[in-house]
């Protein structure tokens, strides 16, 4: 049962009160590519970062594709979707359901190459490589057709296999440009701060969410939307251009804004990382990461689910194949 303690304990550096970044980064021999000391220090004050215009809007138009021709085949892949926070098959899924605000697929990188090489943008992973000190791995991806809505909510409680805990990170490519009707991505500058978020206790001290905990994600909602006022802290809209891809830490506080335009989508597509070191054993195949990977790229991983074999692939694994 993961515990206050163990949270402090597994801190990485960035999140401790005054990192040296200016001195990290001054005794690399590589530069990046980008302003490297400006982004950590960004990270370290207010858990997030914006990279604009740094994704491949190829990879992004093949991905929509997948994602129509899934739409259009659904029956025929083997996906795990969440609608209203049940989870289930895609097979299983109306024409209705398909376009219901909300519906997220899980795990889409599992079928498309497209998605797999989106979760690996090179400024992502030379950034989250940093922060972690080690190679960044893919943990899980969901995609969105149109707003989420979802509560406030910060994601440790939930993506709770990694070990240490701490060691979790997201991306959230726009994969169409952002409008503020399409009920956007809503984060809170400053949030990921232990001062600011506090630990909300699920039941017995444990910080995160188990089957016999006594608190439900409504209450933790309620909880983080109380430590936000008490702070000061008001949510900030995320409208990216398409291409435009924001970094947020394990413990940032973030939700769907409401729909104002419930005909608008709203495009997106959702990475979960943690560190080689913390990536649950059991979910790699034996051999991995040097075999059992989907896609490898700038030293970061998207591996192949240890229960996962020859899964019917979408139109991108053909026309990437050998690319
Ligand atoms: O994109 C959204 O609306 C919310 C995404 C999110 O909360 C998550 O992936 O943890």
């Amino acid at each position: 049962m993961p515990t206050i303690n163990d949270w402090m304990q597994h801190r990485p550096w960035l999140d401790l009160d005054s990192p040296d970044i200016r001195g990290y980064v001054d005794a690399l021999s590589e530069r990046q590519g980008f302003d490297l000391a400006a982004v950590l220090q960004r990270w370290h004050d207010e858990g997030v970062v914006v990279f604009e215009g740094v994704v491949d809007k190829g990879l992004i138009d093949a991905l929509l594709n997948d994602i129509d021709y899934l739409r259009r085949h659904h029956r025929d892949f083997d996906l795990l979707v969440e609608l209203l926070a049940v989870q289930g098959d895609i097979k299983s899924l109306s024409l209705e359901d398909l376009d219901s605000p909300g519906l997220k697929f899980n795990g889409l990188h599992t079928i498309s190459q497209a998605a797999a090489r989106l979760s690996l943008t090179r400024e992502v992973v030379v950034f989250l490589t940093h922060v972690f000190q080690g190679p960044p791995c893919a943990l899980q991806t969901l995609t969105f057709h149109r707003g989420s809505q979802q509560p406030i909510h910060v994601d440790y409680p939930y993506v709770r296999r990694q070990e240490p805990l701490t060691h979790l990170a997201a991306s959230w490519v726009a994969l169409e440009d952002i409008h503020p009707d399409a009920g956007p991505l809503g984060y809170y500058p400053g949030s990921h701060r232990t001062q600011v978020s506090g630990f909300f206790d699920w039941g017995g001290g444990s910080i995160v969410l188990e089957p016999d905990s006594v608190h439900a994600p409504l209450a933790f909602s309620e909880y983080l939307q109380a430590r936000m006022q008490a702070a000061g802290i008001a949510p900030k809209v995320f409208c990216p251009r398409k291409g435009d891809v924001l970094v947020w830490h394990g413990n940032l506080s973030h939700e769907g804004m409401a729909i104002a335009d419930p005909r608008r989508t709203r495009q997106s597509y959702v990475t979960h990382y943690t560190s080689l070191d913390a990536y649950p054993r059991v979910r790699m195949k034996p051999g991995a990461p040097a075999t059992g990977v989907i896609h490898s790229a700038h030293g970061g991983h998207v591996m192949e689910y240890a229960w996962h074999h020859d899964l019917a692939q979408l139109p991108s694994g053909a026309a990437l194949a050998g690319r």
